[in-house]
């Protein structure tokens, strides 16, 4: 036994110095797995806030274009702050827009503003029309919530001492003195017939320019009404054919007032036609046809094209949505970059303090500086007048506006200009250069 170990002994210390013999290597046993270096670890995302903002419009029904114009204005201001990334308290905000459809209903609309309200919603852009925006403002106000109107234009909404009414265009008492003074003075009415859609808007602003036409001189022959859902004027307007007025102005949207020229025509009636903001939209040109060609409108802003930024908002929103802006989009945006101010001014997506920040507000906007006055109206509110031409609407004139709006946008046209005609001359030039 002794001998057999000696000889497995022999053996393998021979085949070990023979193994050593070739120069090979010893299997180096596996490195062991070193542990990775300690990597950092990455921070925690910073804490979000969700701030969410109701928007309320008719969404469906014969004013829907409008509504979704409303809400696509909303949805761009939306999107550009969460790209930008607001900080508030350290943590990122991130925005929510809650869409609901009043149908341009007052009922639909306050049980909207209860829905928004049990939704905890942080402020409101909305409503769109006077009719909703009104009843709704005493739900909001009863909750402690925000509410600016982007296109709500009946004065009562900011007069019953709701700290929460806010609206970013000019009311009815200044379009209507603009459209009344306008038919008398630069129409030469002295006989006006006026039709309103008994909607909280289309009535109170045939108010105002029942005064102001009478202030200015005309005599009204004529007080008809009809409603917002109706198609068929035939039996007013025949009416209003035998008084021969020398202006007729309707009160209400556009889907009325399309459909109200295109019978002016074929009832033979020579009248000049004007109405205001709710009928002053591409959408009001489609309807009538041929038939608005001369009409008159007023818009309660600036044009497009004059706002501060409305080039790039309206380059932008047809990139987006692939639509032209329809009337109200610009002051939806602004609305909603409002509120966003109010939030970093407090440092707080708190109602309360959205609220208390929103008098103080100097936001540079699309249409313009927005500040509130102590009522929650916009400050510095334009009229514009326009006139269809060519099935375009083409401005007559602008009343009111922020001097300083309108001096920014007339430099920037100026820049604009020169820089073209800089670009001329340097082609020109390096034509000449060339023979
Ligand atoms: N401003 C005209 C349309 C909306 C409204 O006031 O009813």
């Amino acid at each position: 036994m002794q001998q057999k170990l000696l000889t497995a002994s022999v053996v393998a210390a021979f085949a070990a110095l023979a193994f050593a013999g070739c120069g090979k290597e010893e299997p180096k046993p596996a490195p062991k797995a070193e542990a990775p270096a300690a990597t950092p670890a990455a921070p925690p995302p910073p804490a979000e806030v969700v701030v969410k903002i109701g928007h309320v419009a008719p969404l469906t029904g014969n004013i829907a274009h409008l509504g979704k114009d409303n809400e696509n204005g909303a949805k761009l201001a939306v999107d550009d702050l969460n790209a930008k990334g607001l900080m508030i308290d350290g943590k990122k905000v991130k925005f929510e827009l809650i869409g609901e459809d009043d149908q341009a209903d007052p009922k639909t609309g306050t049980v909207v503003a209860q829905k928004l309200v049990d939704a905890k919603v942080n402020a409101v852009v909305g409503h769109l029309n006077s009719g909703t925006t009104i009843p709704a403002s005493k739900i909001y106000n009863d909750a402690g919530i925000a509410q600016i109107s982007p296109s709500a234009t009946n004065p009562t909404y900011t007069q019953q001492g709701f700290k929460t009414a806010f609206r970013v265009m000019a009311n009815d008492v200044q379009q209507g003195s603009v459209l009344g003074s306008y038919a008398a003075k630069s129409l030469n009415a002295k006989t006006i017939a006026i039709i309103d859609d008994r909607t909280a808007y289309g009535q109170g602003l045939a108010d105002e320019v029942e005064k102001a036409a009478k202030a200015g001189g005309a005599a009204v022959v004529a007080r008809e009404f009809t409603k917002n859902d109706a198609t068929d004027f035939t039996a007013i307007l025949t009416k209003i054919k035998g008084k021969k007025p020398d202006v007729i102005f309707y009160g209400g949207m556009d889907a009325q007032a399309g459909p109200m020229l295109k019978q002016i025509k074929t009832l033979g009636i020579k009248t000049k036609f004007l109405t205001g903001d709710g009928g002053c939209s591409p959408e009001l040109l489609k309807l009538a046809g041929d038939s608005a060609e001369g009409a008159y409108c007023s818009q309660a802003g600036l044009p497009l094209d004059k706002m501060p930024r409305g080039a790039d908002f309206s380059k932008r929103y047809k990139e987006k949505f692939g639509t032209e802006v329809q009337i109200y989009s610009p002051y939806s945006y602004d609305a909603v970059l409002v509120i966003a101010d109010a939030i970093k001014r407090a440092n707080s997506a708190d109602s309360a303090k959205i609220v208390a920040e929103l008098p103080s507000t100097a936001t540079d906007g699309v249409t313009g500086k927005v500040q509130f006055d102590d009522k929650g109206d916009v400050k510095n509110g334009a009229i514009t007048v326009y006139t269809v031409k060519g099935g375009k609407l083409e401005v007559l004139e602008v009343q009111g506006g922020s001097l300083m709006t309108q001096a920014e946008s007339a430099v920037k046209e100026a820049v604009g200009e020169a820089a073209k005609a800089v670009g001329e001359a340097a082609k020109k030039a390096e034509e000449a250069v060339k023979k």
